[in-house]
């Protein structure tokens, strides 16, 4: 099994590779996306996607649908620094304890981005014909208006924001060992997806760092790593 030592996270400086402007934002209005392009180098991205393969406890996703529990082909796992329960498509999960690689990616995270987070929803889309439909990310177990960072493993994917109002869209592509920051106002106007494609035949797995709201972590056992 590959062990990443914290001391192999490196500061990204790579004069080969494209720098992307952190500061731009993607979103005409309502919201805040910024891309930073990847946060480590290419050799570092793979060793980490290979790690994540192998050590996440991924498991189908289940959705309740209309009363219809729907399984997802994609794999999805969830930890935390508690043991978080956090509901969506009608499923509440409990987080599990982070992983000691699932802490080294965070706190990179934090220092590249400012924010502090306190639990990563895992999704492994196994080839392109895999996505996610849209949605935003703002249930009542997340913070409002907190910042989700999302990072990037493996095959490159478009990933596209459309208004709920006025339906204007908006699209990037992730690369592997890229950050992409959602911020603000951001899930109260905007949704987002991962669009299915019949291109990319490469796995692909993405973490969102996320902020649990501080009373759902009340009465919640932490949990030990
Ligand atoms: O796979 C992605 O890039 C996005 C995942 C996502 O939107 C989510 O987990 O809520
Ligand atoms: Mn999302």
């Amino acid at each position: 099994m590959i062990k990443i030592e914290p001391s192999n996270l490196p500061l990204w400086s790579d004069p080969e590779e494209p720098q992307h402007d952190c500061r731009y934002n993607y979103l005409p209005y309502d919201g805040e996306v910024n891309y930073f392009g990847p946060i480590m180098d290419a050799v570092t991205a793979a060793l980490y996607e290979q790690v994540l393969l192998e050590q996440i406890a991924w498991q189908h996703d289940q959705a309740l649908i209309f009363g219809r529990a729907l399984t997802t082909k994609r794999k999805v796992a969830w930890y935390g620094d508690r043991a978080f329960s956090y509901t969506y498509s009608n499923m509440t999960k409990t987080a599990l304890p982070w992983t000691a690689e699932l802490l080294q990616l965070k706190a990179w995270v934090e220092c590249v981005s400012g924010e502090q987070f306190n639990s990563c929803l895992l999704n492994l889309y196994h080839r392109g014909e895999e996505g996610m439909a849209w949605h935003s990310d703002a249930e009542r177990d997340l913070k409002k208006n907190g910042a989700i960072a999302s990072l990037s493993f493996g095959a490159e994917r478009v990933f596209a924001f459309k208004h709920k109002r006025t339906h204007e869209k908006v699209q990037l592509e992730l690369a592997t060992g890229s950050l992409l920051m959602m911020k603000g106002i951001t899930q109260s106007h905007w949704l987002h997806r991962l669009p299915p494609t019949k291109k990319v035949f490469a796995p692909r797995i993405n973490l969102t760092f996320r902020m649990i709201e501080a009373q759902s972590a009340e009465g919640v056992e932490p949990i030990s790593s």
